[in-house]
């Protein structure tokens, strides 16, 4: 089978070191921040081959975005540079109630990006193209590149993170682009909260997730800490998260969407994948970045053996 293309914007990220509120920072840590490459880069992890494909200004900002992606095992071939544009930047603002996020990525390189990426030679006989609700909020551009990813008539398979950022949406409804969009995808992942702040009162359980979207053969709700249920036609499938000491929780739920997916593409049962998934997400929420080290392999694989006492 072919690659996973993942597509969407990367951005240099920085961050206080050490960690605390911006306003008090002396000095930013410089990383690199994007959903989609998050996933591609686990995805490699895992062992399953990915390709990410985007656009980055000329600048050195976008130079090391390109060369952090390429270390970590993935394909970057299919990256465009824009002479005439940037490279969008993230500040990340760790407080006591969790991490804001100032984006300051208006008019950047990928921002700017069309349908026309989806001609990349890759797509076709792709394992699977994975997109987040992050790219529809960036443009009318980016916004048609995803509508034609999920055309019904598309030859590959569309795996979706809600991945809903308020702060891209203002003066448009996020809640009526992308519901619409996510039901169109095969696979579906979402947080239960995520779910709540965008269709409201609907929303109690993750059911009634699956009752807003009855279209994808595989959707996830996920329970923060908690757990996370896989939906799979009609069946439901629940499995418990692991209790994880937090350093910084940004990116542990594109590390989540990798595991999961990389058990899917290696046919794993879906509880053991939803395993790999919560085993995934520990290794960004106990560092700074949103990429971290999978843990140990021989730990990995025996945790998705293990009987579910000991899971838990
Ligand atoms: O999922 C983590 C992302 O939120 C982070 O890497 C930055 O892609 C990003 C975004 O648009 O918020």
């Amino acid at each position: 089978p072919g690659p996973v293309v993942c597509v969407g914007e990367t951005m240099a990220a920085l961050a206080p070191d050490p960690l605390g509120p911006l306003d008090d920072a002396d000095l930013l840590r410089v990383d690199i921040a994007g959903a989609e490459s998050n996933v591609a880069l686990y995805l490699a992890d895992h062992g399953i081959p990915a390709r990410w494909v985007s656009a980055v200004g000329d600048d050195p900002f976008g130079r090391r975005v390109r060369a952090r992606i390429a270390a970590g095992g993935v394909d970057v071939a299919g990256v465009r540079t824009d002479p005439a544009r940037p490279t969008g930047l993230l500040l990340k603002d760790p407080g006591a109630h969790g991490t804001r996020v100032h984006y300051h990525r208006a008019g950047s390189a990928a921002s700017a990006l069309t349908p026309d990426v989806l001609d990349d030679p890759a797509l076709t006989g792709a394992a699977l193209v994975h997109l987040s609700g992050i790219t529809p909020a960036l443009s009318p551009g980016c916004h048609a590149l995803v509508e034609r990813a999920l055309r019904p008539d598309r030859p590959w398979p569309v795996s979706f993170d809600v991945n809903h950022r308020p702060a891209l949406w203002t003066g448009r409804s996020a809640a009526d682009v992308l519901r619409p969009l996510a039901d169109r995808a095969d696979i579906v992942l979402v947080g239960l909260d995520e779910a709540q702040a965008l269709w409201g009162e609907r929303i109690t359980d993750a059911r009634s997730v699956r009752e807003l979207l009855p279209g994808p053969g595989v959707l996830v709700v996920k329970d923060g800490s908690h757990a996370a249920t896989a939906f799979t036609g009609t069946d439901a499938h629940t499995v418990p998260a692991l209790t994880v000491r937090v350093a910084e929780p940004v990116g542990a739920g594109d590390a989540f969407a990798a595991g999961f997916l990389s058990g899917l593409l290696r046919d794993l049962p879906v509880e053991r994948a939803l395993r790999l998934g919560h085993l995934t997400a520990a290794s960004a929420l106990r560092v700074a970045a949103d990429h971290g080290p999978l843990p140990d392999a021989a730990l990995v694989a025996s945790l998705l053996e293990a009987d579910e006492k000991t899971w838990r």
